[in-house]
């Protein structure tokens, strides 16, 4: 049984939706960000940045209990582990992880500093309001000319890619974002809110 340290937040939700997906049996522990319990020492023993998600695999490589931090590599670690959710198509594999590093260091922390900037900031600062709204956009409008073309980022197979993604891009006002200007993404959103993997591991954390 793998141990998922999570949240009810954009990035939360992606380890419960691939284990979903992949079939594998998993036990949530939501950790309070509001509590600060991500800065504990107990959970930075398990995800030393001190943010959500984190995984215990009790039986990691060797029989050895493995810890992962960050998103990316923990979808990675999953879906190598327990084959799938990662095209054979060796195009298709590379397109997965381009969308995969895209989500990482462009659609997460230019959403997320949109949101923040706008809901959560001391003082107004427009123009870094501005700033971060401007780049959400252009980074969804990426996205849309990527999803005019396929059903899925990686291509025609559902990968980690979408899962990746999925989570900012399903509460894009946050950011200032509106799908009504990306038809292609706002399908895809549909797409997925269709699958029942999505649906059971939205569910694990409502
Ligand atoms: N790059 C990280 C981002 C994780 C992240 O930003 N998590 C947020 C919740 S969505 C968090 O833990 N925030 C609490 C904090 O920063 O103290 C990943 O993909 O795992």
């Amino acid at each position: 049984m793998i141990d998922v340290y999570t949240a009810s937040t954009p990035n939360g939700f992606k380890v419960p939706i691939a284990l979903e997906e992949l079939g594998v049996p998993y036990r949530v522990i939501r950790v309070n960000l509001g509590a600060q319990e991500q800065k504990r020492p107990a959970f930075l023993r398990i995800s030393p940045n001190g943010r959500i998600p984190a995984i215990v695999d009790p039986d990691g490589p060797g029989g050895v209990p493995l810890s992962v931090f960050e998103s990316g590599a923990i979808l990675w670690y999953l879906a190598e582990k327990f084959g799938g959710l990662i095209p054979a198509d060796p195009v298709e594999r590379v397109r997965a992880l381009e969308y995969t590093c895209f989500q990482i260091g462009g659609i997460g922390p230019m959403l997320g500093q949109a949101g923040w900037f706008t809901r959560s900031a001391p003082a107004p600062v427009d123009f870094a309001i501005e700033r971060y709204r401007n780049e959400s956009n252009r980074l969804t409008a990426v996205l849309e000319a990527r999803l005019q073309g396929v059903p899925w980022l990686a291509g025609a197979v559902f990968s980690i890619a979408d899962i990746m993604n999925f989570g900012w891009l399903d509460a894009p006002g946050y950011a200032g974002v509106d799908l009504a200007d990306y038809p292609a993404v706002g399908a895809w959103r549909d797409r997925m809110h269709q699958r029942p993997g999505v649906q059971r591991g939205l569910a694990a954390l409502r």
